[in-house]
């Protein structure tokens, strides 16, 4: 009798620390200055300090990075410089696909590969890659029963070739129709990364703050040091690709009760590439992304305090019957 009570104390209060644990443990970021673009993109010296551009890109500083104008045969990419070694991330950019044919093509890809900075035929970029593409395909090649633009992932791993005849049907991982060519607001897509875990692409445009999930795919493992990049590319159809800004993020677990990082590994980290700590950290951002962590805590908080109330009563019960 004795062991059965000590097993509900111990089971009540393995269940305490648990829900202590996550009331205290939320997620923080750090700005990734090294993997963030805005106007006017350059330096005094037409360079850019932490991306390489080149093909037919094109940067107007006031307005875009664009990757490809609406003309044939174009081809155009921009990469960063150094590799994103963070263990979890998140990618917001702001894109624009125009143009003024009827048909218009082909599209434009988000990268993060161990390959960068190398012209090629999958949307402007290198084929057989190693890492993720994520591809904003505008030209229906061959896909039957599918709506265009379609976007999806796809999982290289150095060897296999992109699916060009039927757009990259036997590489997809998971994808989404959108209409993500003129839109009537600002077009946005951000990417989530929990290494190991999962990875995530919500997209904006139909509404301004209006975000649609295209998909969350588990089990996903990207290459550790991979860069992240942009390309596009126009054949006999064209458009103009534009990258107005690109934001990422390093986020990381803060556990309140140490007083430091969850993971501090990571954190100094994603810095010394990001420059001087916490630059970049916007408290408002931050407030605005706890709510939906905010909602699970109190979930667990909840179902904490059921399963800590009846592990009381029930050793109660067995503490009354063995006084008896
Ligand atoms: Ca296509």
């Amino acid at each position: 009798m004795l062991m059965v009570s000590k097993a509900y104390q111990l089971s009540t209060s393995i269940l305490g620390v648990f829900v202590c644990e996550v009331l205290l443990t939320s997620w923080k970021y750090i700005q990734l200055r090294t993997h963030t673009l805005t106007t006017p993109y350059l330096t005094g010296d037409l360079q850019s300090r932490w991306f390489d551009f080149g093909g037919d890109t094109i940067i107007r500083a006031d307005k875009y990075v664009r990757l490809t104008s609406d003309r044939p045969s174009q081809q155009g990419w921009l990469f960063s410089r150094v590799p994103l070694t963070a263990t979890n991330w998140e990618i917001e950019v702001e894109f624009k696909i125009d143009g003024n044919g009827n048909l218009h093509g082909d599209g434009m890809a988000l990268w993060v590969t161990k390959q960068r900075a190398t012209q090629g035929p999958v949307f402007g970029s290198t084929d057989q890659f190693e890492g993720l593409g994520i591809f904003f395909d505008t030209y229906k090649n061959n896909r039957p029963g599918v709506t265009f633009p379609y976007v999806m992932a796809m999982l290289g791993d150095g060897k296999t070739k992109y699916d060009h005849g039927n757009d990259g049907k036997a590489n997809e991982l998971a994808g989404c129709s959108a209409r993500i060519r003129k839109a009537d607001v600002p077009t946005k897509a951000r990417l989530t990364y929990f290494q190991d875990s999962y990875l995530k692409l919500d997209l904006q445009y139909r509404r301004e703050d209006e975000w649609t999930e295209c998909f969350t795919a588990s089990d996903v493992r990207l290459p550790s040091v991979a860069y992240l990049g942009f390309s596009a590319e126009t054949g006999e159809l064209s458009d103009e690709h534009d990258i107005i800004s690109v934001s990422t993020k390093s986020l990381y677990e803060h556990n309140t009760a140490s007083g430091s990082g969850g993971r501090p590994g990571h954190a100094s980290d994603s810095t010394s590439w990001g420059g001087k700590k916490g630059k970049g950290y916007d408290p408002n951002r931050g407030k605005s992304r706890g709510w939906g962590w905010v909602f699970i805590k109190l979930v667990l908080v909840v179902v904490g305090c059921i399963g800590a109330y009846v592990g009381y009563t029930a050793w109660r019960t067995q503490q009354r019957r063995s006084r008896f």
